[in-house]
C-alpha cells in the first residue's frame, strides 16, 4: 500500500473500520458516510445504507462509547418514499443532523435523489423513529447541506452545494437563510473551490455540520481532485464567524485527513474519506466517516488542536492564494 503522509491532527480508532454490512442486521452492499449525534448519553449514527439495487435509506445504529457495541435497527429506519416524495425516486443519501433546541427536534439535512438530479431535503424528528419531511428544500443540482443549530437574525440558516451543470464551473459552498426551515434565500457563495493543482480544486463541500467554538462555528468540507486515475476525496477545516456564518475567517490551505488506511483507498469508490457527523464528547471531536463508500471509520481529535491549527491557517480569498 502506498503511505501517504497528511496532516496527522486526527488519529484513527483502532476498531476501524467501525461498522461494514458484515455488522448489518439485513443484506446490504454498503454502508457508509452517516450523519452522527448525542442522542440520551449515547452515540447515534444515521446511516446510509445501498442496497442491491443501488438506492440508499438511512439505518440508525447506537453506541455507548461511540466506538463499539452497536446496536443496529433491525430493518430501514427511514426509506426512500417515492410514492409520496417523488423527489426521493433513486433513493436518500448523506444525512446531517443538526439539534434545533427552540423546536426541540433534530433537523435532518438529505439528499433525495431525484429525477433531476440530487437535492436538498429536510425532515425532523424527535426520537429517530418517526420522522416529519418538510420536502425539497433546494432544486437539482444541490446536496452536502447542515444547518446551524441557531437562528441569525431571526433566521434559520443552511450551507449546501448547488452545481451549475451547463456550467464547466468547479462546484462551491453557499449559506442561506430562512424563517421557517422551507423558504429560503438571502443566497450567497462563501467557501471556493481553488482551481488548478489544488487538493480541493474541482469540488468543495460541506462534510461535518457546523460546531459551535469559541473562536467561531468549525466545520469540516470534502474537497475533491479529479486524477487520472479518479477522483481522491480528502478533508479541510473552515472557521466561520460566529455572528454572521456568511464570513468566512479562517480555512486550512492542506488537507487535514485524506485517503490512507487500506479501507479508505479500495472499495466501491476508491480513494474516498467522507464525512457527514461528528460529536465532540469530553473536548475530544469524534468524527465519523465513509471509507471508500463501503463502510464507516472513526477518528478522533482534541477540538482545541483543531481550532488552533485552523486558526493559524490564512483566509486566502480566491485568485490570492499565492500572497502570504
Ligand atoms: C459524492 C457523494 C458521496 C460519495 C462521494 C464519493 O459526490 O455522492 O455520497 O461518498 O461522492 O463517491
Amino acid at each position: 500500500m502506498n503511505e501517504k503522509k497528511t496532516r496527522e491532527l486526527f488519529t484513527r480508532d483502532p476498531n476501524n473500520p467501525i461498522l461494514s454490512v458484515k455488522d448489518w442486521p439485513y443484506e446490504v452492499n454498503s454502508v457508509f458516510n452517516a450523519a452522527a449525534a448525542e442522542v440520551n448519553g449515547e452515540v447515534l449514527l444515521l446511516v446510509r445504507a445501498e442496497d442491491f439495487r443501488g438506492i440508499s435509506h438511512f439505518t440508525v445504529a447506537r453506541s455507548k462509547n461511540g466506538s463499539s457495541d452497536w446496536r443496529i435497527d433491525s430493518e430501514p429506519t427511514l426509506r426512500a418514499d417515492p410514492a409520496g416524495h417523488p423527489e426521493e425516486i433513486w433513493g436518500i443519501e448523506d444525512p446531517r443532523i443538526t439539534w434545533l433546541k427552540e423546536l426541540g427536534k433534530w433537523a435532518i439535512a438529505y439528499t433525495a435523489y431525484s429525477r433531476g438530479g440530487p437535492l436538498v431535503s429536510l425532515a425532523t424528528t424527535g426520537d429517530f423513529k418517526t420522522f416529519e419531511r418538510l420536502g425539497p428544500v433546494m432544486p437539482p443540482e444541490d446536496k452536502d447541506a447542515a444547518l446551524f443549530p441557531v437562528k441569525f437574525g431571526g433566521n434559520w440558516a443552511m450551507l449546501h452545494r448547488p452545481v451549475a451543470r451547463s456550467l464547466n464551473f468547479p462546484a462551491n459552498i453557499w449559506i442561506s437563510y430562512s424563517p421557517d426551515l422551507r423558504h429560503w434565500g438571502n443566497h450567497q457563495e462563501i467557501i471556493y473551490a481553488r482551481e488548478g493543482s489544488w487538493w480541493d480544486a474541482n469540488k468543495v463541500g460541506l462534510s461535518a455540520p457546523p460546531l459551535e467554538t469559541s473562536e467561531g462555528w468549525l466545520i469540516s468540507y470534502h474537497g475533491v481532485r479529479t486524477t487520472a486515475s479518479g477522483s481522491i476525496y480528502r478533508l479541510g477545516l473552515v472557521l466561520l464567524d460566529y455572528e454572521n456564518p456568511a464570513h468566512v475567517l479562517h480555512r486550512t490551505d492542506e488537507w487535514i485527513f485524506g485517503p490512507k488506511a487500506a479501507y479508505e483507498r479500495e472499495g466501491d469508490v476508491d480513494d474516498v474519506v467522507f464525512t457527514c457527523g461528528w460529536i465532540v464528547r469530553d473536548g475530544i471531536v469524534y468524527m465519523y466517516y465513509g471509507a471508500a463508500d463501503s463502510c464507516i471509520a472513526l477518528a478522533t481529535a482534541k477540538l482545541d488542536d483543531l481550532v488552533s491549527f485552523v486558526k493559524k491557517c490564512p483566509n486566502h480569498a480566491p485568485g490570492d492564494w499565492w500572497k502570504n
